[in-house]
């Protein structure tokens, strides 16, 4: 491994950090050499055929000369896991919409929460806590000044709540103790506010421990449009987040966008040469500070939280800390696969990586 700023610290911070990025890489090359060996599998990563090729990441772990080629991509069967990262990718739910007497459009959608077992990577259950059945939970989208009500059921085990970024009154911000407060197993409850600002924001659970409802996959995306809205494109949703399979809470053992690592690394996100390509980015990552977005050969205009109509920057990096998010506008001028991962390179190598494929 390369030598980092952070290695040659002596605050203790840093220094347990350190041990904590240790053990995360390790765990990983103990999958392997575990499954290769046939010894004992860990309690909480149920993999018996646990990466038929984990082996391969012990070794690319090592050499780090092929950043490109992770050795536990693989196939996660959508169908097994009931979503499907390349259909969430585009699907924005509009929500059923009827008219109110003042003229004013009433949005409403029901969400639940469950309790699932998905497989995160080739052989890797992970016990999540969800919205609807899926990683990330779905992505919301309506018009600005529309009223919005979330029919929310807990048919999970635990307490859960729905806290909305955005503006609306204290009795809706989906926390213990406020207006309806936790959401007991089989209760449910309905969240109503205006949608404002217009922008880029996100929802998730705000039970206790916050960190680890966020961490179990209980989050989600609301698109709030512009009146007029804004320039057709191609539009898409990517959710940062991350699966801390050990649940130490230090760190995590994967990375992604849109629930499961690596997956548009064999499928590549198809979008068509000079036309204009929208992303809606968020970060929810929890348990790491900071995580990015770099793309490949090409640059893009960024629209912080997407509340003003004006780039704010022409880059090819941006940086997001949890809650954060941005829309990313861009045309891609010349055909063929450019790659988009976070330029955290170690988050890269452990899922948080992919491709867009340009075609005329
Ligand atoms: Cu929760």
């Amino acid at each position: 491994m390369k030598s980092s700023p952070r290695k040659t610290r002596k605050a203790p911070v840093a220094s347990s950090h350190e041990h904590a990025a240790y053990s995360r890489r390790s765990l990983l090359c103990r999958l392997g050499l575990t499954a290769v060996a046939g010894a004992e599998a860990s309690t909480l990563l149920s993999a018996p055929a646990a990466m038929a090729s984990a082996n391969q990441h012990a070794g690319m772990a090592m050499h780090g000369d092929e950043p490109h080629t992770p050795a536990f991509r693989g196939v996660v069967d959508p169908n097994e896991n009931g979503f499907d990262p390349m259909e969430i990718l585009r699907d924005f739910d509009w929500g059923k919409v009827t008219r109110l007497p003042n003229g004013q459009t009433l949005r409403e959608w029901e969400v639940n929460a469950i309790d699932k077992e998905i497989e995160v990577a080739p052989g890797v259950k992970f016990p999540a806590w969800t919205f609807d059945g899926r990683v990330p939970g779905p992505t919301l989208r309506c018009n600005e000044g529309d009223l919005l009500r979330i029919h929310f059921g807990n048919g999970s085990e635990h307490p859960h709540t729905m806290h909305f970024h955005g503006i609306h009154t204290a009795a809706m911000d989906g926390v213990p103790g406020q207006g309806a407060g936790l959401i007991h197993p089989g209760e449910t409850t309905t969240y109503e506010f205006r949608a404002e600002p217009f922008g880029l924001h996100l929802f998730h659970c705000h039970a206790e421990p916050l960190a680890e409802h966020i961490a179990r996959g209980m989050y989600g995306t609301l698109v709030i449009d512009p009146k007029g809205g804004r320039p057709k494109a191609d539009e898409m949703v990517m959710v940062q987040g991350g699966y801390n399979t050990t649940f130490d809470g230090q760190g995590n053992e994967l990375y992604f966008v849109n629930g499961v690592p690596f997956a548009y690394m064999d499928r590549p996100i198809k979008v068509k040469k000079d036309q204009l390509v929208r992303i809606y980015l968020t970060n929810i990552l929890e348990y790491d500070p900071i995580n990015s977005f770099h793309l490949h050969g090409n640059f893009f205009d960024y629209y912080p939280t997407g509340t003003r109509l004006e780039s704010s920057e022409f880059t090819d990096t941006i940086s997001q800390v949890q809650g954060q998010r941005g829309i990313l506008e861009l045309r891609f001028p010349y055909t063929g696969k450019y790659m988009f991962h976070a330029h955290k390179t170690e988050f890269a190598e452990l899922g948080w990586m992919g491709f867009f494929e340009v075609e005329e």
